[in-house]
């Protein structure tokens, strides 16, 4: 972590951009002619999870260079700073412990003298006894029903975690709970989620690591208020004692600001805690897990982070040419820098993980979506892909044929399962074979595409022959597990994170800041006053600094969105 040069000026740079002029123009179908057993020799394992790389566009030279680069930018220290609860997060001063949450219980990791492991399960073990009384009726809300609905407010990492969790692991929830995600502060997100329910039966959590969050607090309030008004609670906020008896039966909270969440109106009783040490994006397995272990329960909710740390471990240990999350890191980077690919597409074979490549947007782009290095200098090459995707075989029917035939180079990782979430009825077993042949075919079709010669010889018209034509040489990451269960979600999210950690660390960037979003974050205060304000906007400017002069960015002319602001007041007020 400490200053160094710009990994470009290394002889491992400089080696693999020689090894990319002579091997990167090789066609997979002459990769696979050379070796055809790189099938079966170019895999990893890790707990449950299988890589094969072997339709990637490199050799086994390749795979050594990359991990010469990945020894050169020291991954083997940084890992060992992350573990040691170092401030690896400067720009924060914050360590970086996402691990810390998935270790066993009796493990230590100390920081600051504190075992943070210990802090974690107490956590752990107050989130499971809440969402144990919940699963068993026992909760019960302010009229004495028990609570039968949880819906969870938060965004971003406070929300994509737990929503894309709970719907991959739909088939270990209690069908009995309706959960549901609330983030957008487009008021038709919370109106449509609460609309059909019963607020006595109704359970809020109100995640938000900083309580600040704009859309949170006023999806919160407004959930609120749809709470104590639709159970006729007497009293305004925290005016009563049936006002505050009512909030605190129906609302749980989730953060690390104990005094923000007072401030809301919700009791630090009703509160589970986590750590500044926690990036956001990162938490899904802290607290901000609380909804998802309602669903699914406790037991599957600590199996859930058991496979993290299998993974945890494999990252710390395996030489990198056998280390899953750090292969995929390297191989991404491998296509990001030295093809010029711009993105990489995420297809998940499962119904169930369609929010996966969403998650995944958010913890490879907010975190590896930066253009300085640690020192504040331009990062000479390109960082962190594009991040999309969509499950098969839906996507096959829509965008993979830009993937097949397009000018574009984009990478994918496949992800499949060998069993299907709902096992018992032979027909779902038909149903995933199927869905299982067309995972295997389009990495294949992909890799080796068809030949001029080969459409020709299936008797097609001359005419037709290169819009028939497949190049092929379209590279794929398989990636195979038994069955979707929560172990395997916890081990394929925490590939993905020390990918990420991975690829930044070679880059030499801060991976776990996200000023950004904390843009985000203040841009549109000052606006939305505006909006509301009496007056149309520039009325009583005199010359001064506009809407912009708040932004703390680089200000355009203060009139630069006047008038698009009185054509939505004059729209919305019906004119
Ligand atoms: C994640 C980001 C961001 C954050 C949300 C919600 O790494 O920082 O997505 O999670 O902005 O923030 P709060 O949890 O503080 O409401």
């Amino acid at each position: 972590m400490s200053e160094r040069e710009p990994i470009t000026a290394s002889p491992e740079w400089q080696r693999l951009t020689d090894h990319h002029a002579a091997v990167g123009g090789v066609h997979l179908r002459t990769l696979f002619g050379d070796d055809p057993k790189r099938g079966e020799t170019m895999t990893v394992e890790a707990g449950d999870l299988l890589l094969d790389y072997s339709k990637n566009r490199l050799t086994a030279e390749t795979v050594g260079l990359l991990a010469a680069l990945a020894a050169r930018a020291d991954l083997p220290g940084s890992i060992e700073a992350m573990w040691r609860g170092e401030r690896i997060n400067t720009t924060e001063h914050r360590p970086v412990l996402h691990i810390a949450l998935r270790m066993p219980r009796g493990s230590s990791l100390v920081v600051d003298g504190e075992n943070v492991v210990e802090a974690v399960h107490q956590v752990l073990d107050r989130m499971s006894l809440f969402a144990e009384q919940v699963r068993f009726g026992q909760w019960v809300g302010f009229t004495g029903r028990p609570i039968r609905n949880v819906v969870n407010i938060g965004i971003g990492g406070s929300d994509l975690g737990p929503a894309m969790a709970y719907d991959a692991l739909r088939a270990f929830a209690d069908p009995a709970l309706t959960v549901r995600f609330v983030s957008n502060v487009d008021g038709t997100d919370i109106h449509q989620a609460t609309r059909d329910l019963d607020p006595a039966e109704t359970l809020f959590v109100v995640s938000s690591k900083t309580f600040t969050t704009l859309e949170t607090l006023t999806n919160a309030r407004t959930a609120r208020a749809w709470l104590v008004e639709t159970l006729g609670v007497p009293g305004g906020p925290g005016e009563s004692p049936q006002w505050r008896a009512a909030v605190a039966r129906h609302n749980e909270a989730v953060s690390t600001n104990a005094e923000k969440l007072e401030e809301f109106g919700i009791d630090t009783a009703n509160m589970f805690g986590f750590w500044d040490w926690v990036g956001g994006r990162y938490s899904v397995d802290s607290a901000i897990g609380l909804s998802l272990m309602i669903a699914i329960g406790p037991s599957n909710f600590r199996e859930f982070l058991a496979g993290f740390h299998v993974i945890d471990e494999h990252f710390r240990s395996a030489p990198f040419e056998a280390n899953l999350p750090a292969l995929l890191g390297l191989i991404g980077l491998w296509y990001d820098d030295f093809f010029g690919a711009e993105t990489v597409a995420i297809l998940p074979y499962s119904h169930n993980m369609g929010r996966f490549p969403a998650y995944l947007q958010q913890l490879d782009m907010e975190s590896n979506g930066k253009s300085v290095d640690r020192q504040g200098r331009p990062v000479p090459v390109d960082t962190g892909p594009i991040v999309w995707g969509q499950p098969g075989t839906n996507g096959q029917h829509a965008f993979y044929q830009l993937i097949h035939q397009g000018t574009r180079l984009i990478p994918a990782d496949f992800i499949g399962f060998a069993r299907p979430d709902y096992d018992q009825a032979p027909v779902q077993l038909e149903h995933h074979d199927l869905l299982m042949a067309n995972f295997f075919a389009q990495t294949e079709a992909l890799a080796f595409g068809k030949t001029a010669e080969e459409v020709a010889a299936e008797g097609t018209a001359p005419e037709l022959v290169p819009h028939r034509t497949f190049p092929g040489n379209r590279p794929t990451n398989t990636i195979l597990a038994p069955r979707l269960t929560p172990s395997v979600l916890g081990q394929l999210i925490a590939c993905y994170e020390h990918k990420v950690f991975t690829q930044g660390v070679v880059w030499n960037i801060n991976s776990f800041d996200q000023w950004g979003v904390e843009l985000g974050k203040v841009l549109a205060t000052r606006i939305a006053a505006e909006l509301a304000a009496p007056d149309e906007p520039g009325a009583a400017r005199s010359g001064g600094p506009g809407h912009d002069s708040s932004r703390g960015l680089h200000q355009p002319p203060p009139t630069a969105n006047d008038a698009l602001i009185r054509r939505y007041r004059r729209l919305r007020a019906g004119g």
